[in-house]
């Protein structure tokens, strides 16, 4: 296999994860390019369930190499403590395979405060973030008052750094009626935190470019999904990096150039978690879901909002991120059903519309126009072949594919490693 960019096409939670560690065995290096410890990709491997946020899912594989890249946005405390957990279930973690971008920003205990902060403001309004600080982090960076990876390397400067941004946010927060946090605090934390994480920290700019020139294959994990890239999403109920398939080569330092292929993921129906307009939503297929005790967030345990396939979306990801192919999952979800709906097109103000328009309001205004596909009433998790599926399965899929625009090259019937299937 060849470098790959793993991009969701629809509002996260596709099932990134479970895919990437699929792929990695024909990888060398899995890389992360965007997002921070907002994300949760669950990967099932061995009968034991892992939860990965910033740490690339490759890191499950002992013997390949895993980067969290310039374009993340690192949590220091958020880090260690997922670096303990993942080593309380038997996984290794070495400054031998896991390297973190020098460049990479930092995400503070301020950043945490001013995104609950800013949330509880816009009221009703409020995008439903994960509270990790992302957009904060994100906001500084772009400001160019960030603070990066580097930053850690010297910390009697760290300290001096730390205190002017933390009350310059402090600032922010107690006008607006917000707890102020503990300047010292910060500083003691992360200066703490700096001395754990400095064996990892490299130019991972330098690094993948000379795996790459040596010939190794790198698979890029996104984070989040299409619906959620800040240019491209559903502005402004989105996160706030660019989590279409550009943000791996920004976001990492390799060449789009060196990108062999695309391989989208989608879940068999859509599913959104947080505010903002989800036009094929179903209350039914939600229910259904979380009865069956799926679709909870990874990080936040939040109960995720459900509904049919929208083709309309998954087109215009396809087009935008240039997939070559597609990784389907969670078909299994819809195993129950009599009618399975696939949305083709939405009515906006009485005219037949393929593409998503761009305002929450035309958004919200928008009716999906459904076709039905019988179900195939059948469990199909024990499928180990493509072949094993009831043809109306097959259907489903065949369809599917025509409507977003291109082929699927692997299939998920269940959680588990072993339950993706190659779709020739
Ligand atoms: P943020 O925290 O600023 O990035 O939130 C902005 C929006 O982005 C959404 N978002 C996500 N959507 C799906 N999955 C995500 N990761 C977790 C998971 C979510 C969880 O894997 O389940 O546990 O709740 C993720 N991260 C960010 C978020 O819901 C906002 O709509
Ligand atoms: P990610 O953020 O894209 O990596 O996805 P998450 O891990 O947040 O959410 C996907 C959920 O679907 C997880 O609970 C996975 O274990 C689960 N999953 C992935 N693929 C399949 C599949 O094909 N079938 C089933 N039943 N579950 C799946
Ligand atoms: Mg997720």
């Amino acid at each position: 296999m060849s470098n790959t960019i793993i991009v969701g096409l629809q509002w996260g939670d596709e099932g990134k994860g479970k895919i990437v560690d699929y792929l990695t065995e024909r990888s060398d290096v899995v890389a992360r390019a965007q997002g921070g410890s907002n994300a949760g990709h669950t990967v099932i491997s061995g009968g034991t369930k892992y939860v990965l946020h910033l740490i690339p899912s490759g890191i499950l594989w002992p013997e390949k190499k895993n980067v969290i890249g310039n374009g993340v946005v690192i949590d220091p405390l958020g880090l260690l403590a997922e670096i303990a957990k993942l080593r309380g279930q038997g996984v290794s973690i070495t400054p031998e395979n896991l390297f973190i971008s020098e460049h990479a920003h930092l995400t503070l205990s301020y950043h945490r405060a001013l995104d609950k902060a800013r949330e509880k403001q816009r009221g009703e309004n409020a995008i439903g973030t994960t509270g990790r600080g992302i957009g904060p982090t994100y906001a500084d960076k772009i400001e160019r008052q960030g603070l990066r990876v580097t930053d850690l390397r010297d910390p009697a400067k760290l300290a001096y750094e730390i205190k002017w941004r933390a009350e310059l946010h402090n600032l922010e927060l107690e006008a607006a009626g917000f707890p102020k946090v503990d300047v010292d605090a910060v500083v003691k934390e992360i200066s703490e935190a700096a001395e754990q994480l400095r064996p990892h920290i490299v130019n991972t700019v330098v690094y993948l470019n000379k795996a790459l020139a040596e010939g190794k294959r790198v698979l890029f994990e996104g984070a989040q999904g299409s619906y959620l890239d800040i240019d491209h999403g559903t502005y402004p109920f989105v996160t706030s990096s660019n989590t279409t398939a550009g943000g791996a080569c920004t976001g990492s330092g390799v060449s789009p150039r060196r990108i062999d292929q695309v391989v989208g993921v989608a879940k068999a129906y859509t599913t959104r978690v947080g505010g903002g307009p989800f036009v094929t939503e179903d209350e039914g297929i939600s229910d259904m879901l979380h009865d069956m005790g799926r679709e909870f967030g990874a990080t936040t345990g939040r109960a995720r909002r459900c509904g049919w396939l929208d083709a309309v979306l998954l087109n215009y990801s396809v087009m935008v991120n240039g997939c070559d192919s597609l990784a389907i999952t969670n078909l299994d979800g819809l195993d129950g059903l009599d009618t399975i709906k696939i949305c083709t097109a939405y009515t906006l103000d009485g005219k037949t519309i393929t593409a998503p328009p761009a305002t929450i309001a035309e958004i919200e205004r928008c009716v999906p126009v459904y076709e039905e596909h019988p179900g195939w009433k059948q469990d199909i998790s024990g499928a180990k072949k493509y072949d094993d599926l009831p043809p109306l399965a097959k259907a489903y899929l065949s369809r599917l594919a025509e409507l977003a625009g291109a082929p699927v090259s692997l299939l998920g019937v269940g959680p588990a490693r072993e339950q993706t299937l190659v779709v020739s």
